[in-house]
């Protein structure tokens, strides 16, 4: 049995983790399923938006699989951390969305995962937390960085030195899901609505804006700025904008083509 379900329909992308006797954990095989997946979605023009989720009705992911890494020796450890880095910085990187449907329990790289997305949509029985630093160990798939970036600097540490967990209605407070938190059994088709809406919009625009959000994390604003520039002036140079313009002015959809749609 795959530990990563996939399935494709309408233009999304649709990720299960598939370990839920492990909760979900991500081991080195999961790890290098979900970038390659990632990845091969990212290269695919008929490919608008991932929706990526945990098997089974506990846990969205537990982490990093604990027995896997109490196998390792140091090296490899090492080995597996920085792949695992890579992997979330790739997922964070990918010009489509990527959108979390947290559908339970999101732990250490479970929390870090949902940091790399693009959008987390959780369920009320979501719950998240950093316990590394109980196991002598840091959030080292990109916890110590992203978590600060996202709720500040006092949240972050407080929650990584102490391991405690926020609900769903807690997460959302803190901006960490732009929608309010669902019930379970919505869940999927809240995030197959963004996912789709996502899919409707230009997919050149989608891509650029993405593109751009990830030029302007490490940019000074004036530089991000210039590359803004230039991606407006090819998207207003470009076929798509020509249909969406087309479409607005005759009261119409658009209907945006791709290079995957033609095939
Ligand atoms: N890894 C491997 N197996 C796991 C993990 C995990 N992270 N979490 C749960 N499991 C397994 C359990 O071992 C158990 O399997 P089995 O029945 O075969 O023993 C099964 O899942 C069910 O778990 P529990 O019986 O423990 O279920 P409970 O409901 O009692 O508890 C908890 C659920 C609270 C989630 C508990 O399982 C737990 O605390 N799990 C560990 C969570 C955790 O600490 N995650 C952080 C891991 S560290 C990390 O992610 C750091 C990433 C960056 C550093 C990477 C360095 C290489």
């Amino acid at each position: 049995m795959t530990e990563l379900l996939t399935e494709q329909c309408d233009g999304v992308l649709q990720l299960t983790i598939n370990r839920p006797d492990a909760l979900n954990a991500l081991n080195t095989n999961v790890i290098g399923l979900l970038v390659d997946t990632v990845r091969e979605a990212a290269d695919d023009p008929a490919c608008r938006a991932v929706v990526l989720t945990g098997a089974g009705e506990k846990a969205f992911c537990a982490g990093a699989d604990l027995k896997e890494l109490a196998e390792m020796g140091a090296d490899r450890a090492h080995e597996v951390m920085r792949a695992g880095q890579a992997a979330f910085r790739a997922i964070e990187r990918t010009p489509i969305p990527v959108i979390a449907a947290v559908n339970g329990l999101a732990l250490g790289g479970g929390f870090e995962l949902i940091l790399a997305s693009t959008i987390p949509v959780l369920s009320t029985r979501a719950s998240l937390g950093l316990p590394e630093s109980g196991l002598g160990l840091i959030p080292g798939y990109g916890g110590t960085q992203r978590l600060p970036r996202a709720v500040g600097e006092r949240i972050a540490a407080h929650l990584m030195l102490t391991g405690s967990r926020l609900d769903a209605d807690r997460a959302y407070d803190l901006g960490l899901t732009p929608v309010p938190p669902v019930a379970p059994d919505n869940l999927h088709e809240a995030a197959m609505d963004i996912a789709r809406t996502i899919a409707r919009q230009g997919p050149v625009a989608v891509r650029s804006i993405l593109t751009a959000l990830e030029i302007g994390r490490d940019a000074s604003l004036d530089a991000a700025l210039t590359a803004e520039t230039g991606m407006a002036a090819l998207a207003i140079a470009g076929d798509e904008s020509a249909e969406g313009i087309s479409a607005f002015l005759e009261r119409r959809p658009p209907r945006f083509v791709t290079e995957g749609d033609r095939r």
